[in-house]
């Protein structure tokens, strides 16, 4: 990495180091602790256009975290710092990442940029906007030219939180330990929408 993009990219990174305690069929998290990375073997990179995005994107992090997978969280942007994005993007498989999120709101071509700097896999994740509601955000991450995937999760909802599962399925196909973990994690779904129901039948015949 060249010293400018290097200099610029240690000024907006943001680590996280996660520890987290999952007890209960559900995976309900009891304990979760944050603090800042001193692994230095992320696998997964999760890169934002900009730290204003943090605050709606950040339920990525949290699944991860779920299932113990180490992150990076780095801020940079495809049209503001391009030498930044390419320089991280050409590194990023070097330096033991597995897969690539990319968060991006309005003209939102980040992921697509990262994408064709790397062979990793990048899952996109449309930020929602003011003005045109994400609906910006959403075709320009996932209205791709052909020889460049880059796949796109739900624009706020659970768009974030799939982006991190999605993650976790990918490096899954290689970690027979995390297929089970999450397989555990959707047999926990069956109870948690049980509960669920349950209370709302119970609201019904109050009503
Ligand atoms: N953005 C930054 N560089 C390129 C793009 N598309 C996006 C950010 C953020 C929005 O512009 O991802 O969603 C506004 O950024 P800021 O820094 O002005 O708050």
């Amino acid at each position: 990495m060249n010293r400018a993009a290097e200099r610029c990219l240690s000024a907006i990174q943001l680590r996280y180091c996660s520890s987290t305690i999952c007890r209960g069929k559900n995976f309900a998290l009891k304990e979760k602790r944050q603090q800042p990375m001193s692994q230095s073997n992320p696998k997964v990179g999760i890169v934002m256009g900009s730290d204003s995005d943090w605050p709606k994107i950040e339920k990525v992090g949290a699944a991860l975290r779920e299932f113990d997978v180490p992150f990076e969280v780095n801020v940079m942007s495809a049209h503001r710092t391009p030498s930044v994005v390419c320089e991280y993007a050409t590194n990023a498989e070097g330096r033991g990442l597995q897969v690539i999120i990319a968060a991006a709101g309005g003209a939102a071509h980040l992921a697509g940029v990262v994408a064709a700097h790397t062979t990793l896999p990048v899952i996109g994740i449309p930020v929602p906007t003011a003005d045109l509601g994400g609906m910006d955000s959403l075709l320009s991450t996932v209205q791709m030219p052909g020889d460049v995937p880059v796949v796109s999760v739900a624009v706020g909802m659970g768009g974030p939180r799939n982006a991190g599962l999605f993650a976790v399925q990918i490096l899954g196909t290689g970690d027979p330990e995390l297929r089970r973990r999450f397989a555990e994690f959707k047999a926990g779904l069956i109870e948690k929408i049980g509960n669920k129901n349950k209370a709302f039948q119970q609201k019904l015949q109050a009503s």
